[in-house]
Parts: structure tokens; sequence; C-alpha cells
């Protein structure tokens, strides 16, 4: 019987312009998240990108800056928490792993 791997997923908390996009970009080894150098925040909502890393499923979370730009905290709190609400709602036995990038 072949089980299928569980998805490691790996959400990314940090900074504006702390480098998560860049981040999930070199793990997934793609271009799927945008990432510049801007003094707005780049990334404005959680997206999930998924791969592959030697047979393993991957999915990690971008998150957008938790700096006080171009959107409150209050804000961008609620953005990561509705995504987070919708991990343990929908996939209850779901583990994240969560890193802080800078
Ligand atoms: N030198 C260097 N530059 C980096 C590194 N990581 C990211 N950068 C650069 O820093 C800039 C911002 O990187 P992003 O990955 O877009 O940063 P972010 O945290 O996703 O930014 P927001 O989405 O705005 O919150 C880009 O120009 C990247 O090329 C790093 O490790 N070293
Ligand atoms: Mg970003």
């Amino acid at each position: 019987m072949i089980v299928a791997a569980e998805e490691f997923r790996i959400m990314l908390l940090g900074a504006r312009g702390s480098g998560k996009s860049s981040t999930g970009n070199t793990v997934l080894r793609c271009n799927a998240f945008q990432s510049d150098m801007q003094l707005s925040r780049v990334t404005q909502f959680c997206e999930r990108a998924t791969g592959n890393i030697n047979g393993r499923p991957v999915a990690i979370i971008d998150t957008p800056g938790l700096n006080r730009i171009s959107r409150t905290e209050r804000e961008v709190t609620r953005e990561i928490l509705k995504l987070l609400m919708y991990f343990f709602c929908f996939l209850p036995l779901s583990k994240i792993i969560v890193f802080i990038v800078g």
C-alpha cells in the first residue's frame, strides 16, 4: 500500500521587505511569489503555493509584512488569522510550521 506523504506546511511571517516571498521562492525553487524592493508592502494578502521537495509535498504560505504601511497592523493580523482559521477549521489535523523571517 502506498501512503501519500503528509503535506509539509510552512508559514512565513516577518516585517515588510524582510525577504518572506524570496524565501518562499527559494524553498519552492520557482517564482511563485512576487518579490520586489518597494517602499510599500509588496505582498498584500496571504498566498499559498505548493511544490515538491525530495518527493514530499510542501506548501508555503506567504503573508503580508507586519509593519504599519499601506494597511494597518489590525488588517494584516486579521488577514493572517483568517488563513490560520481556514487551516484549523477545514483541515483540523493539519500542522503548520511558522517561520519568522528577518
Ligand atoms: N541581499 C539580500 N536581499 C534579499 C534577501 N532576501 C530578500 N532580498 C531582497 O529584498 C527585497 C524584498 O524581498 P521580499 O521577499 O519581496 O520581501 P517580503 O518580506 O516578501 O516583502 P513584503 O511582501 O513587502 O512584506 C527584494 O528585492 C529581495 O530580492 C537576502 O537574503 N539577501
Ligand atoms: Mg512579500
